[in-house]
């Protein structure tokens, strides 16, 4: 029954790092004073949480330097390989504590700040979220800054530094509301600011061909617009602190930042005006997850940090080697996605017209340094640009496009299949939807690689939107399936856990995830089972606690905790889980004396601010929990809970506290998916479609241990061929139809039956995601959860099986696959 009660008394789990010396933290609680003192400027009475927290971090910091710069010496020294990630997304989240982790220094500084009257567990949620990125894109850009740092490999992240991350959503009479977050407002103790360090990033203009005497041209590009770019460092240390990488992300400056002329006239506004406008390029994240922003100034996002990171990176090269005909032997680029893909023609810019290299080694020399990543297949998503928008931007940029294009056609036509559909489908440019410049195309081209996130993603890359490509250029397409970083998604968020995997796995867990296997034979262990169904209740006694303070809704610790956590977006299917919640809802109040197994559906995700159907889907997720949750009749069974502002710290606190692991998206739609591999590694049990990367989570955690349903990719494609009207499908399942009665008659929408037409009827006559034709499976498959549940034996059994069998899912994995076939650098492991 109900014990909301004992939600005060759980004890935050220490870090399983080893005890520290009276030396050590003696040394902590100099350094946090003394920053506090001579950084901050307070002193221990004044001081505030910010201010413990900015001389903490100020005090971490320091010891990153030194390892940092070691680093970068040992990579001149040894001319090792660089590998540089482009990516507009780095959605890094918190580093007080990742910092202190991977440098050991966690148990030292918390016993410093204790002695100084400070909880450093308080300090842990003053730090802001640094919200740099969408969703998984930009949390795996994340995970492999630390796995490139954990297995030493000289890596650079390059992206924007945007003055405001992803919104912060507020939920207000259950709709979603879109407010600025501003990570930036009380300063970022991490960065180290480089103003010495800037490069000009040029826009517009015209272009002059200049005919030499040998007879061939030269082109000059003189642009109508010049900005700055200058890059904030953020020191990025792998485990065990050996190695320590540099994040580097640019801001945009205006070259003058006020026109006198303007202001001496007497137009104070207009003298600002291209401040304005130069500032603005690196002042917001778009937040359209998974859909094109198709706006210009998200083109000058992309080329102005394309253009920074590349003039940054060959300076660098060439101050080490001389020659730029080196690059591909000392540098590897990985384009995150499609939105660094001007890259390809802004690296051939460069060596074409400003090395003056022939445009054929050139072109050799760009496509053996860029390698590609593919994300989607979804067709929003794939960035096209107009063709007269690029002209206008970046008019030297287009002609090169338009040459490369020229040259891969006539390689192109000498093919076999070749034919008009062939070289229309290959070409560069887009000629039904108005001329436009498809980038995926663009970056395909460009690189030697070309990589999907999971298997059966990179196998759909090369059968649906690159099957030509393929053709032209065989064996450049490869899966990397993704992976996570253990030490913030086991170590950081669930210490509990973590100390009972070194207990019985050894202390060689930290080092190395695929030692989770040692679990192995002691799944049968009921002392095991217990201690895990402790920490898994102290987790989600503390989940309980935060459910409380934010929403005032008490939930039962002891209920099944069901979590659908990630971006809201009709593919993934949040609505498919409501649909069964309501269900579930239905039944129970139809038998209330039934044994049922007590649940907790919690939710979490933003959505895209025009996105109305992710909008309307909120809403009804916050309607049907208000009516379960004040129902008497169900009271202790089920309860409903929409967790707001969705973000890396947040998953920190429900990822450790779950039971059930929601990853239902349409088979075919979601190309890996990262929180599927948090969850199970925390021992959560999947209940979830055959798509991205759940494939091959049930491949090593076996039947037995997942609740895998619904159509297959194949059928997916089946069953829309064969039309998406659901009438007949609706009108086989019983439950389902009521279940959308339900929601047209007004029951959770008391006034206004018609609140949630648009979602019901798109079910009803073109339901393209397949919600109708999956639920019968779905609800079967969530009655197999409830099954398993009540044996609880089984269940622990199949919990520890998770944990045991996912080491591979360790991004250190997936940098070390990346490091030996893309890349071409070694790596050192860090234990
Ligand atoms: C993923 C995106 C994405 N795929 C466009 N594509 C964006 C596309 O702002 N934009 O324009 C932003 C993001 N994000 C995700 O990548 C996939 O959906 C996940 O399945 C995958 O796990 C993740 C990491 O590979």
């Amino acid at each position: 029954s109900i014990s909301t009660e004992d939600a005060e008394a759980v004890e935050p789990a220490r870090s399983p790092a080893a005890t520290p010396t009276e030396a050590q933290i003696a040394a902590a609680r100099d350094a946090i004073n003394a920053k506090l003192t001579y950084a901050v400027g307070k002193n221990a009475v004044t001081a505030s949480d910010r201010d413990w927290f900015v001389a903490t971090a100020l005090a971490v910091r320091d010891r990153m330097v030194d390892p940092w710069i070691a680093s970068s010496k040992a990579t001149y020294a040894e001319g090792r390989k660089r590998v540089y990630y482009l990516s507009l997304e780095f959605l890094i989240g918190r580093l007080l504590f990742d910092a202190m982790n991977n440098l050991g220094l966690t148990e030292a500084f918390r016993a410093a700040l204790g002695d100084l009257g400070v909880d450093m567990e308080r300090l842990r949620t003053v730090e802001p979220d640094a919200a740099l990125g969408n969703g998984g894109l930009g949390r795996l850009a994340a995970c492999f800054m630390d796995s490139m740092a954990s297995l030493s490999i000289p890596a650079y992240g390059y992206g924007i530094r945007y003055d405001h991350g992803l919104f912060r959503q507020v939920v207000k009479g259950g709709w979603q509301q879109e407010y600025p977050e501003t990570w930036l407002s009380f300063g970022n103790p991490w960065q180290f600011e480089r103003p010495e360090v800037v490069y000009d990033i040029q826009f517009g203009g015209s272009v002059e061909a200049i005919m030499t005497p040998s007879g061939v041209a030269r082109y000059v590009w003189h642009a109508a617009e010049t900005i700055e770019a200058v890059p904030y460092d953020t020191p990025i240390p792998g485990w065990r602190g050996r190695h320590v990488n540099t994040l580097r992300l640019w801001s945009a400056r205006a070259v003058d930042p006020l026109r006198l002329d303007a202001f001496n006239s007497g137009d104070h506004i207009g003298a600002l005006v291209e401040q304005v406008r130069a500032e603005t390029i690196s002042k917001i994240l778009y937040p359209s997850d998974e859909s094109a922003a198709g706006q210009e100034l998200r083109l000058r996002q992309e080329y102005f940090f394309v253009s920074a990171s590349l003039q940054d990176l060959i300076h660098r090269h060439t101050r080490t080697y001389g020659d730029i005909r080196s690059l591909p032997d000392k540098v590897a680029i990985q384009l995150n996605d499609t939105h660094p893909a001007i890259s390809v023609a802004e690296l051939m810019r460069i060596l074409v017209d400003l090395r003056e290299i022939p445009w054929d080694e050139a072109w050799d020399i760009t496509v053996r340094t860029l390698g590609y990543t593919n994300h989607t297949l979804l067709p929003e998503a794939l960035e096209t640009w107009p063709v007269p928008l690029l002209e206008r931007l970046l008019p030297r940029q287009m002609q090169i496009i338009y040459l490369v294009n020229a040259i891969h056609l006539e390689k192109a036509k000498k093919l076999p299949e070749s034919n008009d559909r062939f070289l229309s489908s290959v070409s560069l440019i887009d000629e039904n939807n108005g001329r436009r410049v498809r980038m995926g195309h663009l970056a395909f081209i460009g690189s030697h690689s070309i990589n999907g996130v999971s298997a059966l993603h990179s196998d759909l890359v090369k059968k649906t939107i690159f099957h030509d490509l393929d053709l032209v250029y065989p064996g450049r397409v490869n899966n990397k399936t993704n992976g996570i970083t253990f030490r913030r998604w086991l170590h950081e968020a669930n210490p509990g856990l973590t100390r009972i995997l070194v207990d019985t796995c050894g202390p060689e867990i930290l080092d190395d995830a695929t030692v989770l296997d040692r679990l192995e034979p002691r799944v049968g262990d009921t002392a095991l089972h217990d201690a895990f169904g402790a920490v898994r209740r102290n987790n989600k006694v503390a989940l309980a606690k935060l459910i409380r303070d934010r929403l005032d809704i008490r939930v039962n610790p002891n209920a099944l905790f069901d979590v659908q956590i990630k971006r809201i977006h009709e593919y993934k299917r949040q609505l498919l889980n409501i649909l069964e919640t309501i269900a579930l809802y239905q039944a129970m109040r139809a038998q209330p004396h039934k044994e049922w197994v007590p649940r907790v559906k919690i939710f979490a995700g933003k959505a895209a601010a025009s996105y109305h159907q992710a909008k309307l889907i909120i809403k009804l997720a916050n309607d049907v929990a208000q009516v379960v949750n004040s129902d008497p009749t169900v009271r202790d069974l089920l309860k409903v809970v929409f967790l707001p502002n969705y973000n890396v710290s947040l998953a920190e606190m429900i990822i450790p506290a779950a039971d059930l692991s929601e990853q239902i998206s349409t088979a075919g739609m979601e190309a890996s998916g990262t929180g599927n591999m948090k969850l199970a590694l925390n021992g959560a049990l999947t209940i979830g479609t055959l798509d991205g990367a759940n494939v091959e989570i049930h491949e090593r955690v076996g039947d037995d241990n997942i609740f895998i349903f619904g159509l297959t990719t194949e059928e997916v494609a089946a069953r829309r061929a064969a039309g998406i009207d659901a009438g007949d499908t609706i009108a086989k399942s019983r439950m389902l139809a009521d279940v959308l009665e339900a929601i047209e008659s007004g029951i959770f929408s008391p006034g206004e039956p018609g609140r949630f037409a648009a979602l019901t009827t798109a079910l009803r006559h073109h339901d393209y995601f397949l919600v109708t034709a999956d639920f019968d499976s779905y609800y079967a498959a969530q009655r197999d959860v409830d099954a398993l549940w009540l044996d609880r034996a089984a269940w622990w059994k199949a919990s520890l099986l998770n944990t045991a069998r996912v080491g591979w899912f360790s991004s250190d994995r997936t940098i070390a696959e990346y490091a030996k076939e893309i890349w071409n650098v070694p790596v050192r492991p860090a234990g």
